[in-house]
């Protein structure tokens, strides 16, 4: 069973609806980032797709981006691949209602609740807990997923969890009622594949029998603040089964120069500050 994952879409950032300055808007980026994303799931025939949050850039989306997106998502799952998605923080844990979701491959986790995916006469559980931003809720959840007779269940989460890094200086989420502490994870689940955090990686919860579960996370699929100028962007491909496998895939982005530190930095730039106001 093979689960391609990805978040932090941000789809509508960067996209003027009426364009008034002449410069090439990097949205488009996004959008053809998706497109790429979903090509693969197909060109692989992926058995699900699930999307970890932040579908779009923010809470209130012009609907124009939210047809755009949600044509997008039902154009995919015409072709016979379910998808699954959850709220993320820049949703307000709440995707824009439109019935092109009422799709029958397409399952939206509009509050924590599990779903279970047939897939070519195999079961995978999901459990989906959109956005919380509160450790404690976030468990409560996670510990409330019913145990199912399925192949697999994988916990859909849009949080940070202690020990994620992101940034220029690698700030280290831990010890804040917004993370997530590894050891209080439920620790039955296949996997946990999360959003939020942009920078793609992967941390482990110690298992009692010795083994590990991945708490993946596969990244915006392109940088969307300076803080993401070093980083690779992509998704993620989730194998279950006999053979356990993740693997990152990267995705073309546009290079992020930061423009006015370089002139701030130059010798005859400071010395032009001293003229004053
Ligand atoms: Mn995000």
């Amino acid at each position: 069973m093979r689960v391609v994952f990805l978040s932090d879409t941000h789809l509508g950032i960067d996209l003027p609806v009426r364009p008034r300055v002449q410069r090439r808007p990097r949205g488009e980026d996004f959008f053809d980032n998706l497109d790429r994303v979903l090509d693969h799931a197909v060109e692989t025939r992926a058995d699900l797709v699930l999307h970890g949050g932040d579908l779009f850039f923010r809470s209130k989306v012009p609907p124009s981006i939210v047809d755009r997106v949600y044509q997008r998502l039902t154009r995919f799952a015409d072709g016979g691949i379910p998808l699954g998605v959850i709220a993320g923080n820049h949703e307000r844990s709440a995707l824009p209602t439109s019935l092109l979701l009422r799709h029958q491959n397409i399952h939206v986790f509009h509050q924590p609740s599990t779903h279970v995916f047939s897939l070519a006469g195999r079961k995978l559980a999901v459990t989906g807990v959109p956005f919380t931003g509160d450790q404690g809720l976030f468990l409560a959840a996670a510990h409330d997923a019913p145990v199912l007779e399925v192949e697999h269940h994988l916990l859909l989460a849009h949080e940070a969890f202690e020990g994620a890094t992101v940034g220029p200086n690698d700030f280290t989420f831990r010890k804040r009622r917004d993370t997530v502490p590894l050891a209080a994870l439920p620790e039955r689940f296949d996997a946990v594949l999360s959003g939020h955090i942009h920078r793609r990686q992967v941390l482990w919860r110690a298992r009692e029998d010795g083994t590990r579960m991945p708490i993946v996370f596969a990244g915006s699929i392109e940088r969307t603040s300076f803080a993401e100028a070093g980083e690779e962007k992509g998704f993620a491909v989730v194998e279950l089964g006999e053979r356990r496998r993740l693997r990152f895939v990267d995705l073309p982005t546009r290079p992020l120069v930061d423009w006015r530190e370089r002139i701030e930095g130059a010798p005859h730039d400071r010395a032009g500050d001293d003229l004053g106001p």
